[in-house]
C-alpha cells in the first residue's frame, strides 16, 4: 500500500506532495502512526531553507504531529493499535545521564536522532521514487502515516481533538516550558516576549500561568500583537515602527523586564533580549538561529555588573511524559487557549501556501489535517 507525503527534494526547493509513497512495518521498539494532524511549525521552514540542519534530503518534514497508533513493533509496550498520541521531536530514552538528572529534552539518544534525519538505527522506513526518504527529527509528521520510535510517542486521551494534540507536540511544549520549566518566573514578575508567533503566544500563556503580572508582547505584525492580547499580553510594543528595547524600557521605568524571552531566531532581537533584561534578570532564548550566529555580550557591563543570566531553551526543558498531560490538563480546565492557535487548517497538498503565509507573520499556526 503507498500513501502521501509532503518531501522536500532539496534546500530550498518546494516541498512535493508524492503518493507513491512506501512504507514498512515498523521494526523492534517502533510504532507506525496514522497521522491525524500536523501543525507548520518556523523549524521547517528552517530545515526547507538550510538555517536549521535537519538531514539529509528527500527529507519528509513536520515534527509537530499527532495521531493513532496503526501497528507497533516487537517488544513495544507504551501504546497498542488504536492509542491515541502526540508526537514527541526529542526521543526521550529515561535511561542516558540526562534522562536520570531530569534533563530528558537533552537525552542522548534524543540529541543524536533530532539531527539525523533517520530513525534510531541510521535507516528509515519509507521509500519514494526508489530511494530512502528521510524523516525529519525520526518523525516526519508531512506524512499519512510515519514509522517513528517508540519513546517519540506520548499516549493520550481519545477524546481530545488532533489538531489541538498536534501542536501541544511542539509549540505549546518549547512555548509554555520555555516559561514554567527554562526560566524561573515570580508571582508578580514584568516578562518581555519577542516574536509572537506559533511558539511566542505559547511562551505568553506559560508565562501568564507562571504569574507574571506584565507581558510586553514585541512583534513587527500588528495583528499578531493583538492576538498577543488575547493570550496574556498587559502591554505591546511593534518593533517595527520604533526601537524595541526602548519601548520596552519605557514600560519598566528604564529598569528593563525581569525576564525576557527571544522566539524569533535572528542575531538583532537576541542582542535585543539581553538588553531589556533588567540587572539580575533572564534572557531566554528560543528561536532557533542559522548554525553560524555569534552573540556577543559585554561581559563586565552586561553579565559581571549587571549579573544577567542568558539561557538556551530546547524543547521548553520538557519531559514530554510529564508535561504533555500537565499541558492538556490545562487546556480541559480552560488555562490554556490551543483552539486559538489555529489560523489554518489546510489539507497536505496546500503545504507550499503555509510556508509563504508563515513568511508573512500573518498566522500563528496552519495545521495539516489528515
Ligand atoms: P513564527 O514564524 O510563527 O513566528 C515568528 C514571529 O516573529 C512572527 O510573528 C513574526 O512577525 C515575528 N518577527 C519576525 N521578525 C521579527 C523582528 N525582527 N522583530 C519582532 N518580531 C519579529 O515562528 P514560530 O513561533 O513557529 O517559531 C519561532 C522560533 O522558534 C523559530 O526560530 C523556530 O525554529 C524556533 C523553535 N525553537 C524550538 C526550540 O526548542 N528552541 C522549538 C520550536 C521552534
Ligand atoms: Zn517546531
Ligand atoms: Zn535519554
Amino acid at each position: 500500500m503507498t500513501h502521501r507525503a509532503a518531501v522536500l527534494p532539496g534546500m530550498n526547493e518546494s516541498l512535493e506532495v508524492r503518493d507513491d509513497v512506501e512504507i514498512e512495518s515498523p521494526h523492534a521498539g517502533e510504532v507506525k502512526v496514522r497521522m491525524g494532524a500536523s501543525g507548520v511549525c518556523h523549524s521547517d521552514l528552517s530545515i526547507q531553507n538550510g538555517t536549521l540542519y535537519g538531514g539529509p534530503a528527500p527529507l519528509v518534514c513536520g515534527h509537530e504531529g499527532a495521531g493513532v497508533v496503526e501497528e507497533v513493533g516487537e517488544g513495544v509496550t507504551v501504546v497498542r493499535p488504536g492509542d491515541h498520541i502526540v508526537v514527541s521531536w526529542v526521543p526521550q530514552c529515561g535511561k542516558c545521564y540526562f534522562c536520570r538528572a531530569g534533563q530528558p529534552n537533552l537525552c542522548e539518544v534524543g540529541n543524536t536522532a533530532t539531527m539525523a534525519g533517520s530513525l534510531l538505527d541510521g535507516t528509515t522506513r519509507l521509500t519514494s521514487q526508489g530511494a530512502p526518504l528521510h524523516q525529519m527529527a525520526a518523525t516526519g509528521t508531512f506524512s499519512e502515516y510515519a514509522i517513528i520510535p517508540d519513546i517519540s510517542v506520548v499516549k493520550i486521551d481519545p477524546d481530545i481533538d488532533l489538531k489541538v494534540a498536534a501542536l501541544v507536540g511542539c509549540g505549546v511544549l518549547t512555548g509554555v516550558g520555555a516559561a514554567l520549566n527554562t526560566a524561573t518566573i515570580a508571582e508578580g514578575d514584568t516578562v518581555a516576549v519577542i516574536g509572537c508567533g506559533g511558539v511566542g503566544l505559547n511562551v505568553i500563556q506559560g508565562a501568564r500561568i507562571a504569574g507574571a503580572e506584565r507581558i510586553i508582547a514585541v512583534d513587527m505584525v500588528d495583528s499578531k500583537l493583538e492576538m498577543a492580547r488575547q493570550f496574556g499580553a498587559t502591554d505591546t510594543v511593534n518593533g517595527g515602527k520604533g526601537d524595541a528595547v526602548s519601548g520596552v524600557m519605557d514600560l519598566t521605568e528604564q529598569r528593563g523586564a525581569d525576564v525576557t524571552f527571544e522566539v524569533i531566531g535572528l542575531e538583532v532581537t537576541i542582542q535585543q533580549a539581553f538588553s531589556m533584561a533588567r540587572r539580575g534578570g533572564q534572557a531566554i532564548l528560543v528561536g532557533v538561529p542559522p548554525m553560524d550566529v555569534m552573540v556577543t555580550v559585554p561581559a563586565m557591563i552586561g553579565l559581571i555588573v549587571a549579573e544577567k543570566t542568558v539561557k538556551g531553551c530546547w524543547y521548553g526543558s520538557s519531559d514530554v511524559r510529564r508535561d504533555v498531560p500537565r499541558l492538556i490538563e490545562l487546556y480541559r480546565n480552560g488555562a490554556l487557549k490551543l483552539d486559538e492557535l489555529i489560523s489554518r487548517e489546510i489539507k497536505l497538498d496546500a503545504i507550499n501556501d503555509a510556508f509563504e503565509a508563515m513568511k508573512t507573520g500573518e498566522v500563528a499556526r496552519s495545521v495539516v489535517v489528515y
